[in-house]
């Protein structure tokens, strides 16, 4: 991807753990790495077909200027959100907060924090066969929707379908979204198992009657296992109300372990 780059951005604030730090303030340096696509500006050569440095400039003062933070790790974190916030063509960002005076009794060069943070495309699967599922469905959709860390890409039709697995139960309501989000796997695990809980879900029976079921399908190209959290989804290519709902969000799209589309998968499942 290409680069847009910003170095030793002087800047000064009154971050720091210490009194002394948060009264005087002290100088900040930032480095700043956007990765986004600059190839319609450059054949253009209209600034509003790019990201504006100086723009990122002033928002980098203004973060560094409104709050005083203890942390430089919470500093480059705030800086690297908003970024990603403001400039709908950066995709990812890296960030840098040096701090060349910082209290420390030794004779160093600086020190500092750097971090890497990027939106993520995420697809979740969604299904409900008890209650009012229409209005789980769509409360959840709709804080999905609204999360300020979240784009809501694409939601697919809203799908009745047989129960599968315990198959004594009454039928689902399935579906699936496509979003963007900043947030990490497991916090979106915990963001996902909070819409849950909101809707009354419990956990009585394995695989039993539920308000709510979010799952998380796939997570860019990520291969990621936990205690608590697969990815990609364990058994979504054995379930054609999670393939139907992703065969029209994105047909083409590639199952990063079992290196079949969508499509394909659903093609598969039905022979
Ligand atoms: N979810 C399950 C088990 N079985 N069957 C259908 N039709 N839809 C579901 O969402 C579903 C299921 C466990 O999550
Ligand atoms: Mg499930
Ligand atoms: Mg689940």
């Amino acid at each position: 991807m290409d680069e847009i780059r910003i170095r030793e951005l002087k800047v000064k604030g009154y971050h720091g753990v210490y009194a002394d730090e948060k009264d005087k303030g002290q100088n900040f340096f930032v480095n700043a790495t956007l990765y986004t696509d600059t190839r319609k500006a450059g054949l253009s050569d209209e600034l509003g077909d790019s990201t504006d440095y100086g723009r990122a400039c002033a928002l980098i003062r203004e973060v560094m200027t409104k709050e005083s933070y203890n942390l430089l790790e919470a500093l480059a974190e705030k800086l690297a959100k908003e970024i990603l916030l403001s400039f709908p063509l950066v995709k990812a960002v890296d960030v840098e907060v040096r701090k060349p005076e910082a209290p420390v009794p030794m004779e160093f060069e600086s020190l500092s924090v750097k971090i890497s943070r990027a939106w993520h495309d995420v697809y979740i699967a969604y299904g409900s066969n008890m209650g009012d599922s229409e209005e789980y469905i769509e409360e959840a959709i709709s804080s999905i929707a609204n999360d300020p860390e979240i784009e809501m890409v694409k939601d697919s039709q809203r799908i009745i379908t047989k129960p599968y697995g315990v198959t004594e139960q009454d039928d689902f309501l399935n579906g699936a979204c496509h979003i963007r989000t900043l947030m990490e796997p497991e916090e979106l695990l915990r963001y996902v198992d909070r819409l849950e809980k909101k809707a009354g879900r419990t956990h009585d029976v394995h695989w039993g009657p539920r308000t709510l079921d979010l799952d998380i399908l796939l997570y860019d190209d990520l291969v990621y296992e936990s205690d608590t959290l697969v990815i990609p989804h364990m058994d979504m290519e054995n379930r054609d109300f999670v393939l139907l709902p992703m065969c029209e969000l994105s047909p083409n799209l590639r199952h990063p372990v079992l290196n079949r589309t969508m499509r394909q998968l659903l093609e598969m499942l039905d022979d």
